[in-house]
């Protein structure tokens, strides 16, 4: 080994993610495909983009003038005295969101309609206008405060897009957004996720606005260097629909044009702070053909976000729509399932509070999941794999540790015998992300006592990987990589029964 590769090997065994590691890199004119594919194989996720995936479950809450107003998009010109909460109780909120497994909650501080739910120092259409605790409450202090309590991540959506504001339109709503962003990031403890939506509008006097990003970027990088910038930011990607469903093939690292050296983050991560232009859309953004003749690689991971009601704000009509349990458990197999994080908006009603119905279905969809997930089936497999190294991390539940093959082995079949014949009908993979994404294409086999039969088989993996089928009884299963880029890791393996 030369010294370089020496230093190299020993700072990718310091921490999940090492030092020295970027979540991009900017590629040279002429690199052939060959190359790459297997640079895009070392391109790792951020320290925060690597928490942020970890979390698995989000929740929004949306909730603010539209919740008065039985709107889904306000015009700008509601009178603020409209919002007025009987029985806001924001610990109700986060309490129903953390017994529901949600790691991390995101409240629209300001949706399009530009009333803001702190009292901002910026406009008097807030919550200081408005009868609700006579202009003195704070509902961001008060979901802050029960984020604190309960030991989850907090963060804020506020909308670039602005019905309210006179200076929307003008290079001064740049300024006016920054100093919202500086209320937000200072005077509420740690936030860890800033949202932006794609929505770009008319403001009150018929202009659109220039939004100032990258000035936004590097003013929250200063402030919270560790909050993830989503969707309209450079370290979270919008999944494409709002549907709930991920791509069955869906890559954290894409391609991407505009990378720039001189946007990289000043902390001692150095982090693109860019938007990555592109992609979103379609089933198909990040396979080889995807990167062929690619200017630049980045993990952009996908946030998967969905409403637990028809509407994004609260609407007494739609109390018989909640989703139900099961569907729920489809949209967490296919988010959660399909390396995505999941954002569930559970949005409070007039009261503020959460309610019965919504409760319910959450109550009923954590029990289904905890229960099915509760016990590991392979628990105690022997395991047999001829080129593969560290097979034990497999089901040692610890995601840091992980099989590998050497170097050059990008196929591998690794081998389970159970201690006995178990009934299962959910597989579990998980990749070590903080060595790259790499698994292309996989099959899961069972032995019935004659010979191998298919039960899934899939593309991706990335952070997790879950699929659903029939029924199987065996006490031998085999997972088959048959495709890779550069050698693969699995940290996880795991064999479950649905309740
Ligand atoms: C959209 C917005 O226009 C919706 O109102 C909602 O906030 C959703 C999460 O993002 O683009």
């Amino acid at each position: 080994m030369t010294k370089r590769n020496l230093i190299t090997g020993s700072l990718l065994l310091l921490g999940q993610v090492a030092f020295g590691q970027t979540n991009y890199a900017i590629l040279k004119p002429g690199e052939s495909h060959a190359a790459i594919i297997a640079k895009a194989a070392t391109i790792t996720p951020s320290a925060k983009q690597l928490r942020w995936q970890q979390l698995e479950l989000t929740a929004f809450f949306h909730f603010g003038m539209n919740t008065y107003t039985h709107k889904e998009w306000g015009t700008g010109k509601e009178d603020p005295q409209l919002f007025n909460p009987d029985k806001l109780d924001a610990d109700q909120w986060v309490r129903v969101a953390k017994e529901s497994g949600f790691k991390q909650v995101i409240l629209t501080a300001k949706h399009h309609d530009g009333f803001c739910l702190w009292p901002t120092k910026t406009t008097a259409h807030s919550v200081k206008s408005s009868p609700w605790k006579n202009g003195n409450g704070d509902v961001v202090a008060e979901v802050a405060a029960a984020c604190k309590k309960y030991d989850i991540g907090f963060g804020v959506y506020l909308s670039p897009w602005d019905m309210n504001s006179p200076l929307y339109g003008t290079e001064a709503y740049n300024d006016l957004f920054i100093t919202q962003l500086t209320e937000l990031l200072t005077q509420y403890g740690q936030i860890d996720e800033v949202w932006f939506d794609g929505a770009n509008g008319e403001g009150p006097n018929g202009k659109k606005q220039e939004y100032d990003f990258s000035r936004w970027y590097t003013h929250i990088q200063k402030l919270q260097p560790q909050a993830v910038i989503a969707v309209m930011g450079p370290d979270v990607r919008w999944v494409g629909t709002e549907t709930g469903y991920g791509r069955e093939t869906e890559w954290s690292v894409l391609p991407a044009d505009n990378l720039d050296q001189g946007a990289v983050s000043s902390g001692s991560q150095k982090d693109m702070n860019i938007k990555p232009t592109g992609f979103l859309k379609g089933q198909d953004i990040g396979s080889r053909d995807k990167l062929k003749g690619a200017k630049g690689l980045v993990w952009y991971p996908a946030e998967t976000d969905v409403s637990i009601r028809p509407g994004w704000f609260y609407h007494k009509k739609e109390d018989s729509l909640v989703k139900t349990p099961e569907k729920l458990l489809d949209i967490y197999y296919s988010s959660v399932g399909r390396n995505g994080v999941l954002l569930l908006n559970i949005p409070p009603d007039k009261h503020g509070l959460i309610a019965e119905s919504d409760i319910k279905s959450l109550t009923d969809w954590t029990t289904r999941r905890t229960k099915t997930f509760e016990k590991n089936l392979a628990k105690g497999a022997t395991i047999l794999t001829k080129n593969g190294k560290n097979p034990k991390a497999l089901l040692d539940q610890n995601y840091k540790t992980s099989w590998t093959t050497k170097e050059k082995d990008s196929t591998a079949i690794i081998e389970f015998t159970l201690p006995e014949a178990e009934t299962f009908d959910v597989l579990s993979l998980q990749e070590n992300i903080s060595i790259g994404q790499r698994i292309e294409k996989f099959v899961f086999e069972y032995w019935d006592g004659k010979v191998w039969k298919m039960a899934a088989e899939g593309t991706t993996v990335g952070y997790k990987r879950l699929i659903r089928f029939e029924p199987v009884k065996a006490a031998k299963v085999r997972i088959r990589i048959e495709q890779s880029r550069l050698n693969p890791t699995l940290s996880e393996f795991g064999l479950y029964k649905q309740s």
